[in-house]
């Protein structure tokens, strides 16, 4: 067995996670910077001040990401470095910081994958009420145009959004994220109205500005598999149901309205809120991407009930989980590819996949992850079964190095690289040796690898 030749091997960052020096050169502040200061917001009252330094260290990452054989690098700028104040008066050395980003990863013969918007909103523009404005959409687009043309030629992927869906849950709804608001549903429908907007925008104004890049939209959302094969139609229609209580953690609801121009809740009130988008917003919406990025973690076991009507399956007592308790579901990156294959008909990147271990230096100085390992395993097998049914090209490992995990501060790992905050030391994990080997033969290890076992 073996991934497509061309397949895409990665990692992946973000700005807000990785850089520290949120105000360096010129910088505005992002409503993380704003969201931190709030006393109770972050565990440990931890920001992304100083995060893993990025923002001097990036060339070591980038050289450590090329020695491990990877060929692409996703990481996010951060808009408020360089539209302090979401007018469009650029901050030049904020851009310059990106350049050299960008330099580097080309230097090293990776490929850079630029996300623009993963979740840092300049603080100037929420305070015009955010994604709750329709001028916000406007502003990325002008902003998406400017990153666009300045680089042209050397960016050749470009991700419009990180997650919409949790943009509008953890940040506008649950309020446990940035700009930590808990809205109604009107509001919420209008806040995702706004994001959807800021795609069709920003992915028009990309295309002219570069129209060799590539565009994409990472997505997230539930992802259903089924217990049995009999049970898969219930799986696929779960996993794209939406409904009152249960819409924004949907690829449905972003993927619908950028790749097919609509979106078909059950009924009920947001069925009503959306049939008052006008035509004219659905048209502006449907900006169908190039690929898909499909940020992938777990997923739920779905049975069909006596009517065939899906029904969530109980995990047993003692159920495999990650330091975070997210459940182990390789099924998902089989099962889900495939559902969201048929549904869009696009090429799909596996833009975000890994987990929080809790990793810690061993005696012997080095950093013995096997979970991780055992975890990425069992999602490449998965994944690579997927490939039967659908189009997928690349695989980027949530995250290259250890980060500032949102609202969890940094006591989430989840690098294929070790940091020791304190001295900002990295260790390359045991994780990181092993998707290299994984890399190097483009996945023939895996199955290889369990027939050793068991002939032990
Ligand atoms: C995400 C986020 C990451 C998180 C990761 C682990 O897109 O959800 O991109 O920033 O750190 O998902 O929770």
């Amino acid at each position: 067995m073996a991934f497509r030749e061309d397949f895409v091997w990665g990692a992946a960052s973000s700005a807000y996670q990785t850089e520290g020096f949120p105000r360096a050169d010129g910088s505005g502040d992002s409503i993380w910077d704003a969201f931190c200061r709030q006393p109770g917001a972050i565990a440990n009252g931890e920001d992304g001040s100083v995060a893993c330094d990025g923002y001097h260290r990036f060339a070591e990452d980038i050289g450590l990401l090329a020695s491990l054989g990877l060929s692409a690098y996703r990481f996010s700028t951060s808009w408020a470095r360089i539209d302090p104040n979401g007018d469009g008066h650029w901050n030049e050395s904020g851009l310059r910081y990106y350049d050299r980003v960008v330099d580097c990863c080309l230097a090293n013969g990776v490929t850079p994958w630029m996300t623009l918007y993963h979740w840092e909103l300049p603080q100037a523009l929420e305070e015009k009420d955010g994604w709750q404005n329709s001028e916000t959409a406007a502003a990325f687009s002008r902003f998406a145009a400017m990153m666009a043309a300045h680089f042209e030629g050397r960016v050749s992927h470009f991700i419009t959004l990180n997650e919409p869906q949790i943009v509008l849950k953890l940040g506008y709804a649950d309020g446990i994220h940035a700009p930590g608001k808990r809205l109604s549903l009107p509001e919420l429908v209008s806040c995702w109205k706004n994001l959807m907007l800021a795609h069709g925008l920003s992915f028009r104004a990309i295309r002219k500005a570069a129209p060799e890049a590539l565009i994409g939209i990472a997505s997230t959302g539930k992802l259903c598999y089924p217990h049995s094969p009999a049970d898969e139609d219930a799986a696929r229609q779960e996993t794209f149901r939406l409904t009152d209580s249960d819409w924004m953690f949907t690829h449905a609801i972003v993927l619908d309205a950028v790749c097919l121009g609509r979106a078909e809740p059950e009924a009920g009130a947001l069925r009503k809120l959306l049939s008052e988008v006008t035509p004219e917003e659905w048209d502006t919406m449907h900006a169908v991407p190039d690929f898909i990025g499909v940020n992938s973690y777990n997923g739920s076991e779905i049975a069909a009930g006596p009517d065939g009507a899906p029904v969530y399956l109980p995990r047993p007592q003692g159920f495999a989980c990650t330091a975070l308790k997210w459940p182990i579901t390789p099924e998902i990156m089989e099962y889900g590819y495939a559902f969201l294959y048929e549904r869009y008909q696009l090429p799909l990147y596996v833009t975000e996949c890994g987990l929080s271990c809790n990793d810690h230096i061993f005696l012997d100085g080095q950093v013995h992850d096997a979970d991780r390992i055992d975890f990425l395993h069992r999602y490449l097998l998965a994944l690579y079964r997927g490939c039967e049914r659908a189009d997928i090209r690349g695989f980027f490992h949530w995250s290259l190095t250890d980060n500032f995990e949102w609202h969890s501060g940094y006591a989430e790992r989840f690098g294929l690289i070790y940091v020791d905050y304190p001295t900002q030391k990295r260790i390359l994990k045991d994780s990181a040796r092993w998707y290299a080997q994984t890399v190097r033969e483009n996945g023939k290890n895996l199955q290889r690898l369990i027939s050793a076992a068991q002939t032990h």
